[in-house]
């Protein structure tokens, strides 16, 4: 990125006062569901909640996985299994996973509840803290599981800004949270994943930036994808990529460039408008034109 877009404030102060007052509730908390992307299942893992979640039963949602390369997704949730830690790919916004879903939480409560009868105690409410990073589809998850449009979403990061509890069965509660990031991102690579998926603002990015490393990746990994969804020639794009007369990211930029003159991102005199072309190939992976794309793979 470049230098005035990497000092970027990311971190606004909301997020530390929201990873705060989630603090305050943690003593209230049966079961931690952290929700990640399925698309970059280890730069959606915000590093800063693992020491504040350590002693919790916990459920990973590989989320958005209809956005995502199934194979990987497969592969991320054997990866990401533990002992103490239950992995569950889903669509937040379809809703055939919702029992296997509850039926975990409360499994994982079994013997909790056991202890609780034993005591005298019936019918306590499991309470279940929802957590990750901004836009990736918790208040999704949280509707879907109350079969309710109860929680505002919305495809741009920060849209809850406060926590709220949500009672979805009779036993069971749910406490929807703002997206949290980390003050500092462990490497550009990490950055540009969250920048992709739009978990960063939009305006705060360098959207050439960011479309030119989309496009080198999708070129190098899927590159059948690309080429079918803006319907190249596959020996001109080799050919452009081969070119030896310039640097390698003039070549990718040509690539692009024969992208934008396909969908007709021209301005007056002829010349391609990168920032539009930049702008389609974002979106388009986003919304899973150039196919199911799974940015941090797994052999
Ligand atoms: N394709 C797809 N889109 C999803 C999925 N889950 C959520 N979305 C979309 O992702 C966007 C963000 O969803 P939200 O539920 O608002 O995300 P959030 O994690 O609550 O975001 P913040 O409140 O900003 O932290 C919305 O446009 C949703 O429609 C999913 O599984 N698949
Ligand atoms: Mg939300």
């Amino acid at each position: 990125m470049n230098e005035n877009k990497t000092n970027i404030n990311w971190y606004p102060g909301h997020m530390a006062k929201a990873k705060r007052l989630i603090e305050d509730d943690l003593k209230l908390i049966d079961v931690v569901i952290e929700v990640i992307d399925a698309r970059i299942p280890i730069s959606s893992r915000n590093p800063d909640l693992n020491e504040m979640i350590k002693n919790k039963k916990k459920i990973i949602v590989l989320n958005k996985s209809d956005l995502a390369d199934d194979i990987q997704t497969k592969k991320w949730k054997d990866y990401l299994t533990r002992n103490d830690t239950t992995v569950i790919s889903v669509n937040a916004l379809n809703s055939n996973k919702n029992n296997e879903l509850i039926s975990t939480i409360e499994k994982m409560m079994r013997e909790d509840k056991k202890k609780e009868i034993e005591k005298g105690r019936i019918g306590k409410t499991i309470r279940v803290l929802i957590l990750g990073i901004p836009n990736v589809g918790k208040s999704s998850l949280i509707n879907r599981l109350c079969n309710k449009n109860k929680q505002i979403v919305g495809n741009k990061p920060g849209i809850t800004v406060k926590k709220q509890w949500i009672r979805i069965e009779k036993n069971i509660e749910l406490l929807d949270t703002p997206g949290i990031l980390w003050p500092k991102f462990e490497s550009e690579e990490v950055a540009l994943n969250l920048a992709y998926t739009g978990t960063i603002k939009d305006e705060i990015l360098d959207n050439l930036e960011i479309a030119y490393n989309l496009l080198k990746f999708l070129l190098s990994n899927y590159r059948k994808n690309v080429i079918e969804t803006y319907k190249l020639e596959n020996d001109q794009v080799e050919e452009l990529l081969k070119n030896k007369n310039q640097l390698e990211n003039e070549n990718i930029m040509d690539v692009m460039r024969l992208i934008g003159k396909k969908r007709g991102a021209v301005m007056s005199g002829g010349k391609i408008d990168e920032n539009k072309t930049a702008n389609m190939i974002i979106k388009d992976f986003r919304d899973a034109k150039i196919g199911k794309i799974t940015l941090e793979q797994l052999k």
